[in-house]
């Protein structure tokens, strides 16, 4: 394959970013297609990359120009569309979340898993974030010892109104949800909730900001405060503490500059695209490299899967103030994941752009 022909469904702020990276930087990689609900916003992203718009994401997905699916389009249209990724046997990119309920999300991994093979790539880019890596490189060498706790904080400078608590634990939540387990390495098993004195800049009845606690299979502990409507910045940092130490990243800690007025400091990051716009990128070129090969290389349906199961829990434990148990399916025996080039995939880490991420 010379190329690998990319059917873009949805191209809003992230599906548009996607068509972006694969024209300009991702390489092996030609978008072909594009689907958006709003034809003339599908026709101006289209236009831009000499792409065909095909207005049915079903049809989209058949066209025969397509050997990929990148989707980014919501949430409630995923199950359908990865379905038919999943019919055609093509590897598909799906955005966070999987899906927007856990039945759903579990109809796929059943699919998936009866196909015997890996497909099914969701848009967990931290993963690929080299700072996220470089993390996750120290906790798996041992030198921290047992990792006992993570604290992370997740804040947006500012979001619209339809932001509500529930909004903010499936769509931001949802990145330390995967994180923690990334780092972690195993499943998270409750959450629970505070919502102190809300921000007045959020609308009635949201609670912005929250503390949502995680307890995992081990009875290691995950805080993450998420605010979203700071007014500063976008930051997004994690610490473990270990037994033998503790270790942070996303300080923003990039240009620091002293000047002659005896002031210092850097530039914090606006948003979540100056902070993981590189993340994305390699997440994107990564699934290219693997998708060639008719394989996909980072979290996979599982992984979907498990966030949406404990952001659904997160939701409950939102509403009722309660403790709650994460409810999941088992876990059905699949294909092991498809070997690239005879090469068994070390998640998130095997094309040559992450190992140059590496630390
Ligand atoms: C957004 O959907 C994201 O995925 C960002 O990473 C997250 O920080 C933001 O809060 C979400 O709205």
């Amino acid at each position: 394959m010379t190329q690998l022909r990319i059917a873009v469904l949805g191209v809003g702020m992230m599906g548009a970013f996607h068509v972006d990276a694969l024209a300009k930087r991702i390489r092996g990689a030609q978008v072909t297609v594009i689907n958006d609900f709003f034809a003339d916003k599908a026709e101006e992203v289209a236009g831009a990359v000499g792409a065909r718009v095909v207005l049915d994401p079903i049809a989209a997905i058949r066209d025969p120009d397509v050997d990929a699916v990148l989707i980014a389009t919501p949430g409630k249209a995923h199950e359908e569309q990865v379905l038919a990724c999943l019919d055609r046997g093509v590897p598909v990119l799906c955005e966070k979340p999987l899906t927007t309920d856990i039945t759903s999300a579990y109809r796929i991994v059943q699919k998936e898993a009866a196909l015997g093979r890996q497909l099914i790539q969701v848009g967990f880019m931290r993963r690929f974030d080299p700072e996220y890596v470089a993390l996750k490189t120290l906790i798996s060498s041992g030198s921290l010892g047992n990792p006992l706790m993570l604290h992370c904080t997740h804040r947006n400078p500012a979001v619209p109104d339809f932001f509500t608590s529930d909004f903010a634990m499936r769509d931001a939540v949802v990145h330390e949800v995967d994180v923690a387990r990334f780092l972690l390495d195993e499943e998270i098993t409750s959450v629970h909730v505070l919502k102190g004195a809300a921000t007045k800049a959020a609308p009635e009845g949201t609670s912005d900001p929250m503390l949502v606690v995680f307890e995992t299979e081990s009875g290691r502990i995950v805080a993450d405060e998420i605010f979203v409507r700071t007014g500063v910045a976008y930051e997004v940092r994690t610490e473990v503490v270990g037994e033998q130490g503790s270790a942070s990243i996303g300080l923003d800690q990039n240009l620091q500059v002293k000047t002659t007025d005896g002031r210092w400091g850097g530039t914090i990051t606006p948003s979540f695209v100056e902070r993981f716009g590189a993340a994305y990128d390699l997440e994107l070129q990564s699934w290219v490299d693997a998708a060639r090969e008719g394989a996909i290389n980072g979290p996979g349906v599982w992984d979907g899967y498990a966030a949406v199961a404990v952001c659904e829990a997160g939701v409950e434990a939102v509403r009722t103030g309660a403790k709650v148990a994460v409810a999941m399916d088992p876990r059905p025996v699949s294909g092991a994941p498809a070997a690239i080039n005879g090469v068994e995939p070390e998640p998130g880490l095997t094309s040559p752009d992450l190992m140059a991420a590496r630390p």
